[in-house]
């Protein structure tokens, strides 16, 4: 696939008629299934800037032709070396090459959107809500958050859900990620545990529910793009923050300005973007991308292939031991018999990493790495292995982190889910000795 295919392409190609519902806010019944009608052809018409006089003629699922040409997508900041996945809504991953960084950039931060990628909210006008099961509901400012509160500055790993998604067979929807979801950028700002005891959490506040000022694709501003939230033990850890820095600079538009939620550990989606409230809940939020089957796993282990009845899928968690080789970047060249040396992160969700190994004979043997502490807990940990490559020829690195619960990852891809989440399967890159 061309990149400049990308885009409102591949959504098409993924889904059609769910293409339709998220960008024209269409649902499509099983009675008027094939056509565009009401709010769906309002936005169509909008978006393209005319009514549509034959609409009855235009089946589901149709990229209109005025969009279909080839988009050239760049998002400004971001490195050009970044894949762009999807242009609408803005999903752009990093090649592990690119992550080699201790410290992720902004500029190779990977970015995955389900909605519009919003302009900047003036400050003046931002407020940050805090209601629900709290003693006394609060508006914070920018200023009040930057004031008012202690801060703390953290390196935190965030990763998709569904990073890996690209590996499954039969494929998931969604956007195809495949390794470069991942990211550890430094974070500077205040404990939402410390935000939450301000407000005076109730008892009775069980989890939270976040909501943000990005949009839907469908531009229907009664339709959140994704307001997630989690269990009030992962709200009220230290390591989870209301970020008001990435890298000691402003927030970027793409990851969240002027604040975020980061939840380090746990599926991204925990991180809300651009938030405006946090409505502390008695019961599990429900809002969207909280319900059927988002971010849910099966129970126990199903067959590839197999539909699983909701209430048999459990929510994600932490998020599971993985490791990328960051350098040298694939396919480069050694001389035969020389040390080199290969490097990487690697990270477990919740716990720390305890060790990675590495093999240049497709795991006949493995060596063990030299694995750094973490700075603080939910940082990436750097590993480094001096390597020799005894003769010239083809060969693969491959690379797998254990965590301190003693759990590896596995070298084939993992239990197949129905949205293709949880892809821990070890990175392997190739090499040539010459
Ligand atoms: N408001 C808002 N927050 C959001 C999202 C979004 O689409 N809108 N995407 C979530 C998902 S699924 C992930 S993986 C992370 C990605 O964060 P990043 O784009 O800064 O890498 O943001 C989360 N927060
Ligand atoms: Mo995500």
């Amino acid at each position: 696939m061309h990149k400049e295919e990308r885009g409102i392409g591949e959504l098409y190609s993924e889904d059609p008629e769910r293409a339709d519902e998220l960008l024209w806010g269409r649902k499509t019944g099983p009675s008027r299934r094939g056509f565009l009608r009401g709010a769906g052809l309002a936005s169509m018409g909008a978006a393209l800037g005319a009514t549509i006089p034959f609409h009855a003629n235009m089946p589901a699922g149709l990229i209109p032709a005025a969009f279909a040409q080839g988009i050239d997508f760049q998002l400004e900041g971001k490195d050009p070396g970044l894949t762009v996945l999807n242009d609408r809504p803005v999903n752009i991953e990093t090649p592990p090459h690119l992550l080699d960084d201790d410290v992720t950039p902004a500029s190779r931060h990977f970015v995955r959107n389900n909605g519009t990628l919003p302009d900047p909210m003036p400050l003046s006008d931002w407020r940050l809500t805090i209601d629900g099961e709290v003693e006394t509901p609060m508006e914070l400012s920018y200023d009040d958050l930057m004031n008012d509160f202690d801060h703390v500055t953290l390196r935190l790993q965030i990763e998709c859900g569904g990073n890996g998604r690209a590996a499954y067979d039969p494929p998931a929807r969604g956007n195809q990620w495949t390794t470069g979801a991942i990211a550890n950028s430094e974070w500077t700002g205040v404990r939402l545990r410390d935000i939450l005891h301000a407000a005076g959490l109730k008892q009775s506040g069980t989890h939270t529910g976040h909501f943000s000022y990005d949009e839907h694709l469908s531009g229907n501003p009664d339709l959140d793009p994704i307001s997630r939230g989690g269990p009030i033990n992962k709200m009220m850890d230290p390591h989870t923050i209301i970020a008001l820095k990435m890298n000691g600079e402003d927030i970027p538009a793409a990851h969240g300005n002027p604040c975020r939620v980061i939840a380090p550990g746990w599926p991204g989606s925990f991180s809300q973007k651009w938030l405006t409230r946090i409505w502390v809940r008695n019961q599990v939020h429900d809002g969207t991308k909280m319900t059927g089957q988002s971010y849910r796993v099966p129970r126990y282990p199903v067959a590839p292939g197999t539909d699983v009845p909701e209430e048999d899928m459990m929510f994600i968690e932490s998020m599971p031991v993985k490791s990328l080789v960051t350098f040298p970047e694939a396919g480069t060249e050694v001389a035969a018999g020389m040390p080199f040396e290969v490097r990487g992160q690697a990270w477990a969700g919740d716990n720390e990493v305890a060790a990675v190994d590495v093999s240049f004979d497709f795991g006949a043997t493995w060596q063990r790495a030299d694995l750094s502490p973490p700075p603080n807990r939910y940082s990436w940990q750097r590993w480094r292995a001096n390597l020799r490559l005894p003769m010239a020829g083809y060969y693969e690195i491959w690379a797998r982190a254990t965590d301190d619960e003693g759990v590896s990852q596995p070298m084939v891809v993992p239990g197949w889910n129905p949205r293709g989440y949880l892809n821990n399967q070890c990175h392997r890159i190739h090499m040539m000795a010459v």
